[in-house]
């Protein structure tokens, strides 16, 4: 599809690939054969009195020195490859990538947070890795990289290129607890001109939500962009947190200060149990699960998810 590859790490990454699965090829195929023929020559019909072998230094010496070439070349080939992949550029685009259980997010210089990864093509893009509660790893397998993202690790970056536009996948490549099989998301790749424009259009970092806009709507999506339905179902099932489903307006019960007790799932609770998820625990649930969101999800989105969820009892 892409006669270069996606990114300037795949002809590398794929030269070391095939050059070590011809050599495993090649040998698959002549030892079998070499089998196959010794089944033969030296059955008990045609070679009644066993053959005495005795050692050979010849050959002891080929079958030394042609392994080390071979993994010398796969050495070389594997090397090339990598060293591009950990000398990152000194100017490039810079983007911070987020993990937490169980999305990623990216924040842009400009303030800009998407929950899929925008870039330009032709140009180095310098991501800046962080982890939010454990162990993640991006990986993007079309473009032959992978990093892990380690929490307290700072300066922890990794860099590409895009040659092609396109939308790839991005994977967390490192098991990050149950729903880990969820954590993926898309890196589009854009014309420069194109991303450019996208970059500048400020209205998108606080956007202004129409009258007529159906909040609701907006609200879920947001609930769907910020990673909330990794374990807060819409459906009445529990996954890691409490289902959304049928609450809003209800007496829910929650431990506050290791005392329990009742209160009313209105605005107010959302709105903590969003940026101080700790303060009341669910009655049933774990603390330390949720993480707060202070910083990731405005006042605005606050106000929309609300709206869904209330909108969740009509
Ligand atoms: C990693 C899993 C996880 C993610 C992601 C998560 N939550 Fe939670 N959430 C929990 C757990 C566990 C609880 C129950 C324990 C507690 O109250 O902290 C909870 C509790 C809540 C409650 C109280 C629900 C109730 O029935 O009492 C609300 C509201 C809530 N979360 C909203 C959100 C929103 C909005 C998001 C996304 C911006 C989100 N959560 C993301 C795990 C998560
Ligand atoms: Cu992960």
């Amino acid at each position: 599809m892409y006669p270069l590859g996606a990114s300037t790490f795949v002809e590398g990454v794929n030269n070391a690939f095939v050059f070590i699965l011809g050599i495993a090829f090649f040998f698959l195929i002549s030892i079998t054969a070499v089998i196959i023929y010794f089944l033969f020559r030296y059955n008990k019909k045609r070679n009644p009195k066993p053959t005495h072998i005795e050692g050979s230094n010849w050959l002891e010496f080929i079958w030394t020195a042609i392994p080390l070439i071979l993994v010398l070349g796969m050495f070389y080939y594997g090397y090339v490859a990598w060293i591009p992949m950990k000398r990152i550029p000194d100017e490039g685009f810079h983007v911070t990538a987020n993990a937490r259980m169980w999305s990623f997010s990216f924040t842009y210089d400009n303030g800009r947070v998407t929950d899929k990864l925008y870039v330009p093509k032709d140009t180095a893009i310098i991501l800046s890795l962080n982890a939010r509660d454990v162990l993640h790893s991006l990986y993007i397998p079309a473009f032959r990289i992978k990093e892990d993202m380690v929490p307290g690790l700072t300066n922890n970056r990794m860099w590409f290129q895009a040659n092609n536009t396109g939308t790839f996948t991005i994977f967390c490549a490192e098991y990050c607890g149950l729903q880990h099989a969820l954590m993926y998301t898309d890196l589009v790749v854009m014309e420069p001109d194109e991303f450019w424009e996208w970059y500048a259009d400020t209205t998108a970092v606080a956007p202004v939500i129409p009258e007529d806009a159906n909040l609701a709507l907006l609200g879920r999506q947001v609930v769907e962009s910020k990673g909330c339905i990794a374990c807060h179902s819409l459906d009445g099932t529990v996954v890691i947190g409490p289902s959304f489903l049928g609450k809003f307006g209800d007496p829910v019960r929650v431990i506050t200060d290791g005392v329990e007790r009742e209160i009313i799932y209105d605005e107010e609770y959302v709105r903590r149990s969003i940026y101080d998820p700790d303060y009341d625990i669910t009655v049933g649930f774990r603390r330390g699960q949720m993480l707060s969101y202070e910083g990731e999800v405005t006042e605005d989105e606050v106000m929309l998810i609300i709206e869904f969820l209330r909108s969740l009892n009509e």
